[in-house]
């Protein structure tokens, strides 16, 4: 399967709220590609990865990052494929900092950023974004959600 989404974050610890972004890909049966790329840590690797991204086909980064979370608005800087961004959940200011971070973007360069921790919505507007151009991934993801919605009982339980 080619690489069509880059799930890109700026730490290890970042993973668990990422991963569920790389899960719903699996699901939807979309190639992806997981790297850490920090704006802070590794500023090198995050200008070679947005500069070459459009070359490589890849038709959306999500892109996640805490506190002073800088990448996903860098990355957007660097290049035209859409950037989506997914503020992590911090322990000192509980990811408002992240997300103040994340969605403030100047004009001319967006990010469409999630909601704190929102990894798997993240890993679903890839997808919308693809099925676009997509007919049988579109078809995928319709099947998909009429299973979430079929999911949702129409009365409360005390279970
Ligand atoms: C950010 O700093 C990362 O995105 C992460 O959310 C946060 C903390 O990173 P670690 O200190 O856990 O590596 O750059």
């Amino acid at each position: 399967m080619s690489v069509k989404v880059g799930i890109i974050m700026g730490s290890q610890s970042d993973w668990p709220t990422m991963k569920p972004a790389a899960e719903i890909l699996d699901e939807l049966g979309v190639g992806y590609e997981t790297k850490i790329v920090s704006a802070h840590r590794t500023p090198d690797r995050l200008w070679d990865y947005g500069k070459s991204s459009v070359d490589r086909g890849l038709q959306a980064i999500i892109a996640g990052a805490g506190g002073a979370a800088h990448l996903p608005g860098m990355m957007a800087s660097k290049t035209r494929v859409p950037v989506i961004g997914v503020p992590v959940e911090t322990r000192t200011l509980k990811g408002v900092d992240s997300l103040y971070s994340i969605v403030q973007m100047p004009r001319g360069f967006p990010v469409a950023t999630m909601a704190i921790g929102g990894g798997a919505n993240a890993g679903l507007m890839a997808a919308q974004i693809l099925a676009l151009h997509d007919a049988d991934l579109a078809a995928r993801l319709d099947a998909w959600r009429n299973t979430l919605s079929a999911s949702i009982p129409e009365e409360p339980s005390d279970e």
